[in-house]
């Protein structure tokens, strides 16, 4: 399960190293907090939360949290 998490971690975390060297660096984190940002202006959170929940079970689960991630800003 562990393993599982840091999987799904290391694809968001690839997502943002545009130059796969296995570091964020300034350039890359910035891109990846404006697009956290670019979510979470689109309606506020509470909205963000209910596109979130895909299955309407008021939580979002990790697969959830994984697809607003990869969501296209
Ligand atoms: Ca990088
Ligand atoms: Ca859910």
């Amino acid at each position: 399960m562990e393993d599982e998490f840091k999987r799904q971690l290391k694809l968001l975390f690839d997502t943002y190293d545009t130059n796969h060297d296995d570091f964020l660096s300034k350039g890359e984190f910035v891109d990846f907090s404006h697009e956290v940002l670019a979510i979470l202006k689109r309606g506020g959170s509470n909205a963000v939360f209910h596109e979130s929940d895909l299955n309407h079970d008021d939580r979002i689960s990790f697969d959830e949290f994984i697809s607003l991630m990869s969501l296209p800003v």
